[in-house]
C-alpha cells in the first residue's frame, strides 16, 4: 500500500479538518500543490504566448509547452512526438477524430463499431458522424458481469468496417477491456482504432507502442492534472493526411486572400491560443505520478478495489454491478429504497463525495435497468478508513430511508 498519510501532505485540499472522504476520481481528480504551483508560476513569471513571442519569457513559455509533448511520449511510449497533439479533454479529442478522420473519410454505408459501455463522448460523435454520412453504427454489446461480450467480434467486424472505437476502461464498471484483441480484430480488416483512454491512463501503465492503436484520447483533470487540458495521441499518418478540426491562428503554414496551408502535425490540429497554463500543469502531473510511480499506485487501487468489494457486499441493501476479472478501482451500486441522488446527497453530510447517476453512459444505465446508480471510485490518496466511512454512512442512511 502507498503512504497515503504522506501523500495527502501534497494536496491542499486534505490539509483542513473538515470531514473528507473523497470517492469520486473517475469524475476528476484532487490536484497535489506540485501541479497548482506549476499552474500558477506560469501566470506569475512567465505568462507569455507560445511559438511566437520572440522575448525570453515566450520562449521559456514555449520550451516548458513543447517540454509537456515530450513528457506524455515518454510516459506512454508513443512512438512519435508529433503524435501528441493537446486538446481540452477527452471529448474534444475524440470529437476531433470523428471531425477530422470520420468526415473525410467516412462513407454511406460504411460500418463504424463501438460498443453498449461507451462514455457518451466516445458514443454521440459517431452517432452525430453515422448521420451526416449515412454510416452504419454498431455495438459490442456488453454483458451482464460488465464486460464487453467479444465473442460477437467476428460477425460485427468485416471488410465494411472503417473504424472501431472503445473505451480502454470503463468509467461505470471499472472494466478493463480486451483492447489488443479488439484493436487486432480491426487491423485485420484495415479498419482505423480509436481508445478512449480517460480512465485508464490515470490508473494503469499505458503503452501506446505495445498497444498500437491509430488514435488514443485522455484527460489531464482525471490524473491529478489541471481542467482544460487533454490529449489526442494520433498515427502521423493519418493525422497528415486528415484535414484540421479548428482553424484559425498557428495551425496555418501560409495564408493568402484565397487560401492556406497547413502546419505540420501537431500544430495543425492545435489552432489559436492553446491552454497554456493546463497543458504546463499536466507535465508537473506526468511529474508527479511518475514519482509515486504508476504500478505502485494501481496496486494501492486494486486493494482498495478488493477490500471495497467485501466490505460493501456484506451489506445485503447494496446491490454491486459488474464483475470482471480485469478491473480498475470504480465500484457502482444502488442501496434498496434509496435513489442514488438521495443517496449522494445524505453521504455528503458525512464529509463523502460520491458520483450518484447515469454517469454519461446511458446506454449502461438502459442495460443494467435503472436510471442511476451511486459510483465509488479510488485514487492514490483513499486508504481503507474511507471505505470504512463509505460503508457506515450507507448503512445510517439505509435505516433513515428503511
Ligand atoms: N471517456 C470516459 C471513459 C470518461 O470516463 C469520461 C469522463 C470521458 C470520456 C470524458 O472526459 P472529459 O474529460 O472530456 O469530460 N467521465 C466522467 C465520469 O465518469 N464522471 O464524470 C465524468
Amino acid at each position: 500500500m502507498l503512504d497515503v498519510k504522506k501523500i495527502r501532505g501534497d494536496f491542499p485540499i486534505y490539509q483542513s479538518d473538515k470531514p473528507f472522504v473523497y470517492l469520486d476520481s473517475a469524475s476528476t481528480t484532487q490536484k497535489p500543490q506540485v501541479v497548482i504551483d506549476a499552474v500558477s508560476t506560469y501566470y506569475n513569471a512567465y505568462a507569455a504566448n507560445i511559438h511566437r513571442a520572440l522575448y525570453e519569457i515566450g520562449e521559456k513559455a514555449t520550451d516548458a509547452y513543447e517540454n509537456v509533448r515530450l513528457k506524455v511520449k515518454a510516459f506512454l511510449n508513443v512512438p512519435d512526438t508529433h503524435s501528441v497533439i493537446f486538446t481540452r479533454s477527452t471529448t474534444e479529442s475524440l470529437n476531433l477524430v470523428a471531425y477530422a478522420w470520420g468526415q473525410k473519410f467516412l462513407k454511406a454505408e460504411d460500418d463504424v463499431l463501438v460498443s453498449e459501455m461507451e462514455h457518451h463522448s466516445n458514443l454521440v460523435p459517431w452517432q452525430l458522424a453515422s448521420k451526416k454520412k449515412g454510416v452504419n453504427l454498431d455495438y459490442i454489446p456488453l454483458a451482464d458481469d460488465g464486460t464487453l461480450d467479444t465473442s460477437k467480434l467476428g460477425d460485427l467486424i468485416s471488410s465494411n468496417t472503417k473504424l472501431v472505437s472503445v473505451g480502454h476502461q470503463s468509467n461505470v464498471f471499472g472494466t478493463v477491456n480486451p483492447v489488443k484483441e479488439i484493436i487486432a480484430a480491426a487491423k485485420s480488416v484495415g479498419a482505423v482504432t480509436v481508445l478512449d483512454g480517460a480512465q485508464a491512463v490515470p490508473h494503469m501503465a499505458v503503452d501506446i507502442t505495445d498497444i498500437h492503436c491509430d488514435f488514443y484520447a485522455f484527460s489531464g483533470h482525471k490524473m491529478v492534472g489541471p481542467t482544460g487540458v487533454g490529449v489526442l495521441i494520433g498515427r502521423t499518418e493519418l493525422l497528415d493526411k486528415m484535414d484540421p478540426f479548428m482553424s484559425g491562428g498557428e495551425m496555418i503554414n501560409t495564408v493568402t486572400m484565397k487560401e492556406s496551408t497547413w502546419n505540420d502535425v501537431p500544430w495543425k490540429f492545435e489552432a489559436g491560443t492553446p491552454n497554456i497554463a493546463q497543458v504546463i500543469g499536466l507535465g508537473a502531473a506526468i511529474d508527479y505520478l511518475q514519482l509515486i510511480g504508476v504500478d505502485a499506485i494501481h496496486d494501492h487501487e486494486q486493494s482498495l478495489l478488493k477490500y471495497g468489494l467485501e466490505i460493501l457486499s456484506q451489506n445485503k441493501d447494496i446491490t454491486l454491478y459488474g464483475n470482471a476479472a480485469n478491473r480498475g478501482a470504480v465500484i457502482p451500486f444502488n442501496v434498496k429504497r434509496v435513489h442514488s441522488h438521495d443517496l449522494a446527497k445524505f453521504l455528503d453530510t458525512d464529509g463523502i463525495c460520491v458520483r450518484a447517476g447515469h454517469h454519461c453512459a446511458q446506454p449502461i444505465m438502459n442495460h443494467l435497468g435503472v436510471s442511476a446508480t451511486a459510483r465509488a471510485s479510488f485514487y492514490l490518496y483513499n486508504d481503507k478508513n474511507d471505505i470504512d466511512q463509505l460503508a457506515k454512512s450507507i448503512e445510517k442512511t439505509a435505516r433513515i430511508f428503511a
